[in-house]
């Protein structure tokens, strides 16, 4: 059983929930990497991000000089983001209910690759519809360090270290919270290698 540990209000890390899981949730984002590679974004200030990301389910995150949004084509192919594997909408959703959101129904699943050095800068999720639904995210890989800070960036974060297996639910009060990721530290994990990989299941629209 997963151990559950309150980080705000609204947000909680379920630690080695995915465990046994792990192994096939990476073989699934492998498959959709083959369809929909990983690939560096540009934000709309025109920087490159540091993470790589790619995409899964009936709408994708992307970022480019336009802005932040969701799309239902992968900009890259043209083609639909690759479907949602059922394992995910499983985890999710167990997940999920687990910390309180019961009846989450994720519509897209933005996946994140950190190699040694990719850090991911303080951010809301705000680009998604409805603040009702919580985010669910799952690390798998090397270990980082969670920066998790307050309703304004002023605010100095905590500092959550996330392993595989590890579980973030993120909603109520906390759905707005600034947040990121420490510059992830040189290692190999037997699961990923060299990469740790993030995957956040929202409801989009
Ligand atoms: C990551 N996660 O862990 C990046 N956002 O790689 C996020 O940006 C995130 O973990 C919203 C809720 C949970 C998260
Ligand atoms: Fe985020």
């Amino acid at each position: 059983m997963a151990r559950i540990e309150r980080i705000g209000e609204g947000a909680t890390v379920l630690r080695g929930f995915a465990i046994e899981d792990a192994a096939r949730l990476f073989d699934a984002v492998c498959a959709i990497a083959a369809v929909a590679p990983f690939r560096r974004m540009v934000t709309p200030g025109g920087f490159e991000m540091s993470v790589q990301m790619t995409n899964c389910g009936a709408l994708g995150w992307i970022t480019d000089r336009k802005g932040y949004r969701y799309e239902r084509r992968d900009p890259e192919t043209g083609e639909n983001w690759p479907p949602m594997p059922a394992v995910f909408l499983e985890l999710g959703k167990r997940a999920s209910a687990e910390a309180g959101f019961a009846g989450f129904f994720p519509d897209s699943c933005l996946i994140n690759r950190y190699e040694a050095g990719t850090l991911l800068s303080l951010h809301q999720d705000r680009n998604e519809r409805d603040f009702g639904a919580p985010i669910v995210s799952f690390s798998l890989g090397l270990a980082a360090v969670f920066l998790f800070g307050g309703a304004e960036r002023s605010h100095r974060p905590r500092r959550i270290p996330l392993e595989s297996g590890d579980v973030v639910i993120w909603g109520g009060a906390s759905r707005l919270a600034f947040h990121g990721v420490a510059p992830l530290s040189a290692s190999v994990h037997p699961l990923t290698g060299d990469c740790r990989i993030n995957l956040t299941l929202r409801k989009a629209l």
